[in-house]
């Protein structure tokens, strides 16, 4: 450790394990383990002086921003096994390029001060989620976040003009010049994206910025079906206004209700509850039961959390083609080990990403439901890691969404760039 504390200094290298539990401790406290220590870089040459000592000893690490992560990638999997190198000294925001709508920024800055510094530019920053305090810029490159608004205005791939990242050797990839064009080869910056913190540590990234968002309105609709929820998307879809159509059902609705103390908002209850965000106020039939307030995103935004305070949730994230999704809800209530228990369903509905919560799960049961789950969801050909990426939780099922020459591929990137495996170990690859 005093190769480590020599370069970062010894207060940025946490050993005492009161303090080093939490870093090892992931969001939904479904996995856990002691990390050897936490390491706390504060800035770019830093991290490729920290990496490089830990190839020397060959001391695994797990890059960490903000730990809202939910599929167990973030933290150690062994106890003392590895270094977490957390990066949220690098809070570097560069000022807004006016000429190219982009703004370069460090990793370890969180998403709320990115959208406020665009904000006070003018400008908005197209990811948007309910962890938003919390996740940080690398850590939601590392996942290729999606959230709130990908339906109107894209994940985080599509927000990435560049990438500066270190590999395990130390050497340094930097591409966070301002440009629109610029095809020399391989798109390294869009390979480290959604690369889970297995293929090297991202320390900055150049950022594309929206237009500030004019008037937005906020339309809550109680509906009986999904099948409704479905075609009230397409509609809003095909006007061209969508920014986000997302989706409750009822058991998400009470626990929300119960646990954050919100009000019935609605006339009646309803099976679905769906909240679209347009610029123009959307036609919908003159019986509906609907209000239209912007307050009504809290229903939606405090899902995870709501459940959460239930228990340690057991959580799915996945994406349906849109079309499937009533039929796919269907089969998923009737599995063997999801009949009579309550189900909680919110979604992405405008990207078909469904988000699936069960409470009291133990890990036999935990582990029959990944394969009940996600071989459906394979059948209806989604994807079994719609946003929140493979982890841990999902390595297993990989191959029920990619090809094995598609896994061959992605296993001999990272033997290239990370020959002995100490980039976050046991996470994305089988
Ligand atoms: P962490 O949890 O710290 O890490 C996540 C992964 O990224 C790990 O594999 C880690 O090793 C890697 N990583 C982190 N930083 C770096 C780095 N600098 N370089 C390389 N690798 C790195 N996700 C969505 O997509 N959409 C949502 O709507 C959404 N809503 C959420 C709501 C709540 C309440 C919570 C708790 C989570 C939500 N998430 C959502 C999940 C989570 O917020 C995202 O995955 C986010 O991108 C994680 O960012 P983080 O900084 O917390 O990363
Ligand atoms: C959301 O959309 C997040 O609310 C969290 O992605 C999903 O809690 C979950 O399962
Ligand atoms: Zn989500």
């Amino acid at each position: 450790m005093t190769a480590v504390q020599d370069i970062v200094g010894a207060e940025h290298v946490l050993t005492d394990p009161d303090i080093t539990q939490s870093f090892g401790t992931d969001w939904t406290r479904a996995w856990s383990a002691q990390p050897l220590a936490v390491v706390r870089p504060a800035d770019t040459d830093q991290t490729a002086q920290v990496l490089m000592a830990c190839k020397k000893f060959g001391v695994p690490v797990v890059p960490q921003g903000g730990n809202t992560g939910l599929v167990g990638g973030g933290i150690p999997h062994r106890d003392n096994e590895a270094i977490v190198l957390s990066m949220t000294r690098l809070q570097h925001l560069g000022t807004v390029d006016r000429a190219t709508q982009t703004v370069d920024v460090g990793a370890g800055v969180s998403l709320a001060r990115l959208q406020a510094h665009a904000s006070a530019a003018g400008f908005a920053y197209a990811v948007d989620l309910a962890a938003r305090d919390s996740a940080t810029v690398g850590g939601m490159i590392a996942t290729n976040a999606g959230g709130l608004r990908v339906v109107g205005l894209g994940d985080t791939r599509q927000q990435v003009m560049g990438i500066e990242a270190v590999l395990v050797d130390g050497s340094i990839l930097r591409r966070l010049e301002p440009l629109a064009k610029d095809n020399g080869g391989y798109n390294l910056s869009q390979l480290m994206t959604g690369s889970e913190g297995t293929l090297g540590v991202i320390t900055a990234a150049r950022l594309r910025l929206v237009r500030a968002p004019g008037t937005q309105y906020v339309t809550f609709i109680g509906l009986a079906d999904v099948e409704s929820a479905v075609s009230l998307v397409a509609d809003a879809r095909a006007r061209g206004d969508l920014t986000a159509a997302e989706l409750i059902r009822s058991e998400g609705m009470k626990v929300v209700r119960q646990v954050c103390g919100l009000a019935q908002p609605l006339k009646a209850e309803h099976r679905v509850y769906l909240l679209l965000e347009t610029a123009e106020l959307p036609e919908l039939p003159d019986d509906v039961d609907a209000v239209v307030d912007p307050r009504m995103w809290e229903y939606r935004d405090r899902q995870a959390e709501a459940v959460a305070t239930l228990g340690i949730p057991f959580k799915l994230d996945v994406c349906l083609p849109i079309n499937s999704i009533a039929a796919f809800l269907t089969e998923l209530d009737t599995l063997p080990d999801t009949q009579g228990r309550e189900v909680h369903v919110y979604a992405h509905l405008g990207d078909g990403n469904l988000h699936i919560n069960l409470l009291d799960i133990d890990v036999e049961m935990a582990d029959r439901l990944d394969e009940q789950v996600l071989t459906l969801v394979a059948r209806y050909g989604g994807s079994i890691a719609a946003e929140h990426g493979v982890g841990v939780h999902k390595t297993k099922w990989l191959h029920l969404s990619r090809s094995s020459a598609e896994i061959a591929t992605m296993q001999a990137i990272k033997d290239t760039l990370d020959p002995a495996g100490l980039l976050n170990p046991g996470v994305l690859l089988p």
